[in-house]
C-alpha cells in the first residue's frame, strides 16, 4: 500500500472534502509510486485560510522571542530528520542526494536564522521634533500568508516563505508544487513536532489550475508569496491587484557566467559545469548562458564539452550520479522543444540534445546535458528561460560587450564573472542589473542570510531571505508618544528653550 498523505489544517491531518487524490511518482522511475496526495478544492482552501486567520490572532500575541524558540526547535527537528527528508525529496523531485541534503540544510539555516529574529526584529527609535515626545517604529505581522511554492527546491523555498513569516507573527497556508508535495508534508510534521500551535502552518495539496486562484483571492489572504513561472506569476499579480492583495513574486532567470580572457579557466570550467547542470539545470539561478571572451572561447568550449560528457546520469539516490532526471515528462518536452528551436536558429549543438535512456534510466525523464555554442544574443535559447540542462555559449570581444549581453534579457536574477582582474570584477558588479552577483563562482549558491531575488521580469521588487524577508512579511507601524501633557502640533509649533 503506498503512503497516503493528507492535508494539514488547523493542526490536524485531514482528507480533502473533494474525496479525490492524485499520485506522486518518481521522475527517475515512473513505476515507483511514492505517495498518494489530496486533490484539494476551494472548500479545503477556505478551511485552511479560516484556521490560519483564527490561529494568527493568538500567535501574534506570543512574544517574538518565544516564537523564535519554536523555530529553533524546527531547526533541530529538521537536522534530526535531514537524511530521511532528503531521500524522499530525491525520490519525488529527482535531484541528486547531495543536493537534496543541501535543500534541507537551507531550510535548517533559515530556521536558525529566523529563530534569531525572534530576539531582534529591529524597529527604529528616532528623535522627535517636540519636547517630551517619543518616536519609534515597530514591525507588526501582516496576517495570513498564502505561499505557492515550486518543485525545484521542495523544502528550501517553503522554508523561506514560512519561517520568517511565522517569527514575525503571521500564519501560513501553503500549496506546494503538485509534483513535490511530500517534502512539504514532512515540513508540516516538523512544525508539529516542534510544537507550533495548530493553525499557524497549514498545507493544502492539489493542482494550481484548480485551487491556485482560491489561494490568491480568498478574503482571509493578506499576502501571496509565489515562486514559479513568469506566466503564472503574472496571472497572480493581476488577480491579486484586482483583489487588493499584497503580492510578492520570484520568477524566471536567464543567468549568465562571464568568462574573461584573464580568468582561471580550470575554476571557470568547474563553475560552469556546476552552475549549468547542477539540479539538472532546474534552478531559477541556473547558469543558462556562458558569455566567453573570444581569446579563450575555443579552449573553454572544448574542455567544457569534454567535462559535461563525463557527467553520470541516473537515479539521484546513487551517490555516484552527478545529474538526475528532469522533474517530469512535461518538463522534458519543454526542454527538448527549446533544443529543436536552438538547432533551427542555427546554434551549434556541441553535445546532448536528446532524451537519455541508458542503463538504469529507461523508465525516467532523463535528458542529456546539452551545450550550444555559436549562440547569438537574439536567439530564443539566449533569451527565454528553459529550466533544464541546456547551456548556450555566446562569444564576446571585451568586458563591455559581455556586460551588454549579460544585461540583454528581460530577467535579472543572478550573474557572475570569472576574472583575475579586480577592476573588471568591480565594474561588472556595478553594471550588471541582477539581484545577485558572484565573482569567481557560478550563478547558483545563494546563502539565506542575504536577500534573494531579482530585478526586471524576475520579480516585482521584493526579496526573500535575509532581513529583506522581514520587509515582505511585516508592516511598519510608526508610534508617537506625547508625554508633555498638552497638544503639540507637528510642523507648526516651534520649540523654544
Ligand atoms: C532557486 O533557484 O529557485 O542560490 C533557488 C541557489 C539556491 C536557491 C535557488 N540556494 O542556487
Amino acid at each position: 500500500m503506498p503512503l497516503t498523505c493528507k492535508n494539514y489544517i488547523n493542526g490536524e491531518w485531514v482528507e480533502s472534502v473533494s474525496g479525490r487524490t492524485y499520485e506522486n511518482r518518481n521522475p527517475a522511475n515512473q513505476d515507483e509510486l511514492i505517495a498518494i496526495h489530496q486533490k484539494s478544492n476551494a472548500e479545503d482552501v477556505d478551511r485552511a485560510m479560516k484556521a490560519a486567520r483564527a490561529a494568527q490572532k493568538k500567535w501574534a500575541l506570543v512574544p517574538a522571542p518565544k516564537r523564535g524558540e519554536v523555530l529553533y526547535k524546527v531547526g533541530q527537528v529538521l537536522t534530526k530528520r535531514k537524511e530521511e527528508i532528503a531521500r524522499d525529496m530525491t525520490r519525488e523531485m529527482g535531484k541528486v542526494i547531495a543536493e537534496t541534503r543541501g535543500d534541507v540544510q537551507e531550510a535548517i539555516d533559515m530556521a536558525f536564522y529566523a529563530a534569531g529574529e525572534g530576539r531582534r526584529c529591529f524597529g527604529q527609535t528616532v528623535p522627535a521634533e517636540m519636547p517630551d515626545k517619543f518616536a519609534m517604529s515597530l514591525r507588526v505581522p501582516i496576517g495570513v500568508v498564502s505561499a505557492i511554492t515550486p518543485w525545484n527546491f521542495p523544502i528550501a523555498i517553503p522554508s523561506w516563505k514560512s519561517l520568517p513569516a511565522i517569527v514575525v507573527g503571521n500564519a501560513v497556508v501553503i500549496k506546494p508544487a503538485t509534483l513535490t508535495p511530500l517534502s512539504v508534508i514532512h515540513f508540516a510534521e516538523v512544525y508539529e513536532e516542534a510544537g507550533l500551535p495548530a493553525g499557524v502552518f497549514n498545507v493544502v495539496t492539489g493542482s494550481g489550475s484548480e485551487i491556485g486562484d482560491d489561494m490568491v483571492v480568498h478574503k482571509d489572504v493578506n499576502l501571496i508569496s509565489f515562486t514559479g513561472s513568469t506566466e503564472i506569476g503574472t496571472n497572480i499579480s493581476t488577480l491579486g491587484a484586482r483583489n487588493m492583495k499584497r503580492v510578492c513574486l520570484e520568477m524566471g532567470g536567464k543567468n549568465a557566467i562571464m568568462v574573461m580572457d584573464d580568468a582561471n579557466l580550470d575554476q571557470a570550467l568547474e563553475g560552469a559545469v556546476w552552475g549549468g547542470f547542477g539540479t539538472t539545470g532546474q534552478r531559477c539561478t541556473a547558469t543558462s548562458r556562458i558569455i566567453v571572451h573570444k581569446s579563450v572561447a575555443q579552449e573553454f568550449i572544448e574542455r567544457y564539452v569534454e567535462a559535461v560528457k563525463k557527467l553520470k546520469l541516473g537515479d539521484g539516490l546513487d551517490p555516484k550520479v552527478d545529474v538526475g532526471p528532469t522533474v517530469s515528462e512535461g518538463q522534458l518536452k519543454t526542454v527538448h522543444s527549446y533544443v529543436e528551436i536552438g538547432k533551427k536558429e542555427g546554434a551549434e549543438l556541441q553535445t546532448g540534445g536528446k532524451r537519455y535512456d541508458g542503463p538504469g534510466c529507461e523508465k525516467g525523464s532523463f535528458y542529456e546535458p546539452t551545450i550550444f555554442s555559436g549562440v547569438k544574443r537574439d536567439m530564443r535559447i539566449a533569451r527565454e528561460e528553459i529550466f533544464g540542462p541546456v547551456v548556450s555559449i555566446i562569444t564576446i570581444d571585451d568586458l563591455d560587450d559581455a556586460i551588454d549581453i549579460c544585461n540583454d534579457t528581460s530577467f535579472g536574477l543572478s550573474a557572475s564573472i570569472y576574472t583575475q582582474d579586480i577592476n573588471k570584477a568591480f565594474v561588472a558588479m556595478r553594471e550588471v542589473h541582477t539581484g545577485i552577483f558572484y565573482v569567481n563562482a557560478p550563478t547558483i549558491g545563494a546563502e539565506i542570510q542575504l536577500p534573494f531575488g531579482g530585478t526586471k521580469g524576475t520579480g516585482n521588487g521584493h526579496r526573500e531571505a535575509g532581513t529583506a524577508s522581514l520587509d515582505v512579511f511585516s508592516e511598519w507601524k510608526s508610534v508617537y508618544i506625547d508625554f508633555s501633557g498638552k497638544l503639540q502640533r507637528a510642523q507648526i509649533d516651534d520649540f523654544e528653550n
